[in-house]
């Protein structure tokens, strides 16, 4: 008598669409791939969570005939849920991809965001993707909607994507793109959310179709909540058309719960990280370094001398800080520069296990760069990559092929060589099949101190470094007084600090945004396990360089570490390892200290 709805995914297979079934599973419910055209008649419910591009959405569906069966799926008043590029689709177009046409269910189009937005407490600069946990509030609503037919509720949700569905409320302050859009969206229900300065449609629900712009899969318990609440819902009650008897009421945004402290409407996201490696007994630990040493000082000749750190079992590392609040989970598998093998099958067994129980984005790095099985078999770093997102990865991360990679570009750049970009390298290759917000370029600079006591050493230090350079101030001798009166640049390394490399920090920083990367994780080989708190001249400079956001790491040995970071530099997300896996800092307490300094965080129910 309580048979479950048929429920239906549609995946064209372009990105993460294991978590959105691992969370359908969690919830209790089953569901069946769309394979062909007869699969949508017996669909009872369908989720459709697009991803990669809305061109790459909308022309895959058109050349494999599923657009007509999907469009006489949405007509027939069946309930959908569209996520993400799956609810971007059902729009007339996008900016992103001008030559391939929406569904026009919403006959409104999808723009870009302004990245010079002067909004208000802002610096200046917004970085896209707009990446990271942002608050829905309802805009335009059904008079007397009862409180369970709510679906995206006043709760922080996962976002990831560059192009929106904007509205021109509170455009006028920045260049709007879209000064001639009209005022509302015909007669559908949406909620907004706030992205600088700009406001843009967060979730869209008329009759059977409701449709989100962030992930609920990657949301948390807030995102389970609302999915579980549309996979519990009988199928009348998504399927009544709103519009005949019912007004729509506009909400004003600012009388509603926007987010109340100032900033980009996006919280500071915290960050755990795990480096995973095998010990000397084969097995795959969490370890950390100290400036990337690994191995146990212990007294000479005493027990477990120089063996790998341990600090725990990567799955249940990720599940407790999953539970305690962490925005994003990070595994980095440090040895992979030495054995490249694709099918790293431990570290794919990782993430797989991890994505059944982390519902909150999952980055994987290490060893993302085509490599050779033992077998001799060849494969591409998009293959590697591919098979990182079927388990379960949100993003990948590429450490020492990105370095490679820039110091091609740079050499191809200086002798004339054309093309510039190739589109053969990795962070190229992923980021066209699986979107930029996917490929984050994780970077492992290194301070090398100049010698000051040159009275020349200005004229002689090399030109194409000048960016990365910082001279110790009156300022900085307040926080870190040794390094007063000294210099020093910020030259990059690979295999995990081991070699150097004649490239700053800034201008891989560029090189890689502009080879497609959609967000940099920026670690300090000097600052990495010291405690010493986060390096910020580096991540200024870094910040200043690119327009994608920037995740902080290395060096947090406090609560007020993370304050700090996120106050005096423009960072989106701040990482750590050691004062997490040591217990010595919860990340629910790094949270109560933001908010005590009023930043906003991502509350966790969990
Ligand atoms: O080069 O593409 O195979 O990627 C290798 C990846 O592994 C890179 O992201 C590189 O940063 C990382 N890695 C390599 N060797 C080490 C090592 O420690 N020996 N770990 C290593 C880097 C840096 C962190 C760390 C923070 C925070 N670890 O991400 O978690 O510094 O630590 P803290 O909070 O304890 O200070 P490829």
């Amino acid at each position: 008598a309580d048979k479950k709805p048929k429920l239906y995914i549609l995946d064209y297979g372009a990105g993460n669409v294991r978590s959105l079934a691992n969370s359908i599973k969690k919830l209790g419910f089953e569901f069946e791939w769309i394979k062909d055209d007869s699969d949508f008649d017996k669909a009872e419910k369908l989720i459709f969570p697009g991803v990669g591009s809305f061109g790459q959405a909308t022309d895959s569906l058109r050349t494999s005939g599923l657009i007509h069966p999907l469009l006489r799926y949405i007509h027939s008043g069946k309930p959908y849920f569209g996520i993400c590029i799956g609810m971007q689709v059902l729009f007339a177009s996008s900016i992103e991809s001008p030559n391939s046409a929406g569904l026009n269910v919403v006959p409104y189009p999808i723009t870009s965001f302004n990245v010079e937005d002067n909004y208000a407490g802002g610096k200046g600069k917004k970085s896209v993707p707009h990446m990271g946990w942002n608050k829905s509030w309802k805009a335009w609503n059904v008079q007397g909607e009862e409180d369970k037919d709510k679906l995206a509720l006043e709760e922080d949700y996962y976002f990831v994507h560059t192009f929106a569905a904007r509205l021109p409320e509170e455009a006028a302050s920045s260049s709007s793109a879209n000064a001639n859009a009209p005022e509302t969206i015909g007669d559908w229900a949406y909620t907004l959310a706030r992205y600088g300065s700009e406001t843009f449609v967060s979730s869209i629900k008329k009759g059977n179709v409701y449709a989100t712009q962030f992930h609920p899969e990657k949301s948390g318990p807030a995102g389970l909540d609302l999915l579980r609440r549309w996979l519990e819902a009988p199928v009348e009650s998504l399927s009544s058309s709103p519009t005949a008897s019912r007004t729509w009421q506009p909400v004003n945004p600012t009388t509603s719960t926007s987010r109340a402290t100032g900033g980009n409407g996006l919280t500071n996201r915290i960050v755990a990280c795990l480096d995973v490696r095998s010990n000397d007994h084969g097995d795959l630990v969490v370890t950390k370094g100290d400036q990337y040493d690994v191995r146990e000082k212990a007294p000479v000749g005493g027990d477990g001398d120089g063996a790998v750190r341990n600090l725990g079992k990567p799955v249940e590392l990720a599940r407790k800080y999953y539970l305690n609040g962490a925005d994003e989970i990070c595994f980095l598998n440090i040895t992979s520069f030495r054995s490249s093998a694709l099918l790293d099958q431990p570290m794919l067994d990782v993430v797989r296990a991890a994505a059944e129980t982390v519902f909150v984005p999952l980055t994987v790095g290490g060893g993302i760069k085509d490599t050779v099985d033992p077998d001799g078999t060849p494969h591409t770093a998009l293959e590697v990559a591919g098979a990182y997102f079927r388990s379960g990865a949100d993003k990948v991360s590429i450490g020492s092929e990105a370095v490679l990679a820039v110091e091609e570009l740079l050499k191809r750049e200086k002798e004339g060589i054309e093309p510039v970009l190739t589109g053969k390298t990795g962070i190229e290759t992923i980021s066209q099949g699986y979107g930029r917000q996917a490929v984050v370029v994780s970077i492992d600079p290194k301070r090398v101190y100049v010698n000051t006591s040159d009275p020349n050493w200005k004229e002689t230090f090399p030109v194409a470094h000048l960016p990365s350079l910082v001279i110790g101030s009156e300022a900085i001798s307040q926080t870190a007084p040794e390094e007063k009166d000294k210099a020093w640049w910020y030259q990059c390394t690979i295999s995990g600090g081991r070699a150097v490399r004649d490239i700053d920090v800034v201008q891989l920083a560029k090189g890689v945004e502009r080879l497609g990367a959609g967000e940099l994780l920026l670690n300090s080989v000097d600052r990495d396990g010291s405690g010493k708190g986060f390096d910020l001249d580096l991540i200024n400079i870094v910040k200043g360089a690119v327009d994608i956001p920037v995740v902080s790491s290395s060096g947090a040995g406090r609560a007020s570490d993370f304050t700090e970071v996120f106050e005096k530099t423009g960072t989106e997300a701040a990482l750590a390892a050691g004062i997490f896996h040591r217990g010595e800092v919860g990340i629910d307490q790094v949270k109560e200290c933001l908010k005590g300094e009023g930043l906003a965080v991502r509350q966790s129910k969990v």
